[in-house]
């Protein structure tokens, strides 16, 4: 085996013991947001472990973490070569693939430009309505209606498989100028998949480490190369559409905008980028794919703590009653207004912490950490999960209190609380779709609470273990809706 030379006065990395050929692959287990946050109460916010012969540093702890992704934020900003980012994208992705610096940074910026293009979230006292806004308040009502119609003909329903049909066509509202119906079954069928995307692409899957698990590929990573042909399939024929009806002086949405940039770029002859116009106009799907699986699973989140917390429901509702009323539809420019609503939504951040780790990391360069020497090209688990709770920055860090996040009167947001809660990331790979993020969060649910009442089905418990993946999700379950007094459906 092959040893690295530690520099005088740095440590070799505190850890497990790994066990020949799998490495730690079973202490890590099936759910390494708890298996790795008990690893770091025995060997400290730096430690490495081994998945196959493949050496990985994790990370927790907030104050390492600020460190490595802030303070050198250079040398922590790459991203490792597994074997499932191959096929996202076709390899890709501008999230996951192993793109050069430069490359990436490219890349970035132009999505971050079409993003803000196409999303502003205005200021806070805002009369004017954003593009963003106009469609979440849209397909927030027609979910309503939605839910309403299923209750009739079923009487319960499954969450998840309504809400992401709906978010889906925001995302789809911004970069592609159209949204599908509920009864679509192209695009019904594809959202519904995320979980078993998620599942491969989770951090610490031993088929990313491990050749010899590929001879035989397991049935979750047989349907996730089915799901990232279906993927690529779908957005490549929306966006030969786009070149086809494409009209410079009439740019529609986000694959517009990226159409062109390239054609722009052609016609600058001093132009010396690199990208290809595939990975430019490739960029629509991350933001689709982030845009859906994300926000999707944090509302899905949202209705399930409702339900399993109902005397929070009515605080909510009881809120947004005294501060909006009933006669008109809650708007982004509400928020200042609803410091609950945005205190629940801060601790099912932090609660479910859905997404336990960033997407993996890699070192761009030999670098040293609390004392400790860290080889380049080293892969580097960020645990989210670890720092949402770590007892030693929340009291009862398992108990779900949304209070923790109000002043003691109750009637102010405490944002330096809401601060400490690691969801996005942090430094230069921290996410592009924060703002619309936690915009959207917040007004499907506003929308939502102000008309509905939910509850789950009765005698029946519910299930809130979450199923690791990228994005963890609750299971599958059923439940009800009925329509707030005031508010006839
Ligand atoms: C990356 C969280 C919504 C686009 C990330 C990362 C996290 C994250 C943890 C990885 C950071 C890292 O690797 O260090 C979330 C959460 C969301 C959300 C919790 C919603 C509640 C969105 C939306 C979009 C988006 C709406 C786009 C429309 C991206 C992209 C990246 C990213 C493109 C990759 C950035 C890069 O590698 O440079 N997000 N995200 N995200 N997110 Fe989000
Ligand atoms: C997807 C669900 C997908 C992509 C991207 C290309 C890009 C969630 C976190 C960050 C967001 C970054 C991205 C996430 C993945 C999905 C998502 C799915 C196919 C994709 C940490 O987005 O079912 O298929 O292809």
């Amino acid at each position: 085996l092959m040893r690295t030379k530690i520099p005088d006065g740095l440590q070799k990395l505190p850890g497990p013991k790994p066990l020949p050929i799998i490495g730690n692959v079973l202490e890590v287990g099936s759910n390494p947001h708890l298996s790795l946050t008990a690893m770091s109460k025995c060997y400290g916010p730096v430690f490495q472990i081994q998945i196959g012969t493949r050496p990985v540093l994790v990370l927790s702890g907030n104050d390492v973490i600020r460190q490595a992704l802030l303070k050198q934020g250079e040398e922590f900003s790459g991203r490792p070569d597994l074997y499932s980012t191959r096929f996202i994208s076709d390899g890709k992705s501008l999230a996951f693939s192993t793109d050069q610096v430069g490359v990436w940074r490219a890349r970035r910026k132009l999505a971050l430009s079409a993003l803000r293009t196409f999303s502003t979230v205005q200021g806070e006292s805002s009369e004017y309505s954003c593009a963003l806004e106009e469609h979440i308040s849209k397909e927030g009502l027609y979910l309503i209606q939605r839910l309403h119609s299923v209750m009739k003909s079923d009487g319960s329903f499954d969450p998840f498989r309504h809400i992401v049909v709906s978010v889906a066509n925001v995302i789809c509202g911004i970069c592609f100028g159209r949204r599908y119906s509920h009864d679509d079954d192209e695009l019904v069928g594809l959202v519904n998949l995320s979980d078993e995307f998620g599942k491969i692409v989770g951090s610490g899957n031993p088929a990313d480490f491990i050749p010899f698990l590929r001879i035989f590929p397991s049935s979750s990573m047989k349907k996730f190369l089915a799901i990232n042909a279906r993927f690529s399939k779908f957005i490549q024929k929306i966006v030969s559409d786009h070149y086809d009806t494409f009209d410079k002086d009439n740019i529609r949405d986000i694959t517009d905008s990226l159409i062109d940039h390239c054609e722009d770029r052609k016609l600058d002859e001093n132009s010396n980028e690199q990208v290809s116009d595939e990975k430019i106009v490739g960029i629509v799907n991350d933001l689709f794919g982030a845009g859906f699986d994300t926000i999707s699973t944090a509302l899905s989140w949202a209705v399930v703590y409702l339900v399993a917390y109902p005397e929070i429901q009515e605080r909510l509702q009881g809120e947004l009653k005294e501060k909006i009323g009933m006669d008109r539809t809650p708007r982004l420019s509400d928020r200042t207004q609803l410091p609950l609503l945005e205190a629940f939504i801060l601790e099912i951040f932090r609660h479910s912490s859905f997404l336990p780790f960033t997407i993996p990391h890699c070192t761009s360069k030999d670098t040293s950490l609390n004392g400790y020497f860290i080889p380049r090209d080293t892969c580097v688990f960020i645990n989210q999960w670890q720092v949402n709770h770590d007892p030693e920055l929340w009291k009862d860090p398992s108990c779900f209190n949304p209070d923790r996040f109000l002043s003691a009167d109750g009637t102010d947001l405490n944002k330096t609380e809401g601060e400490k809660v690691l969801v996005f990331g942090l430094g230069k790979r921290r996410c592009i779709g924060e703002s619309i993020g936690r915009a959207e969060v917040f007004l499907f649910l506003a929308i939502l609470l102000q008309r509905l009442k939910f509850s789950g089905m009765p005698g029946e418990m519910l299930d809130m273990t979450p199923e690791y993946g990228l994005t963890m999700k609750h299971k599958r379950c059923l439940l009800r809706v009925s329509p707030q007094p005031g508010y006839a459906s």
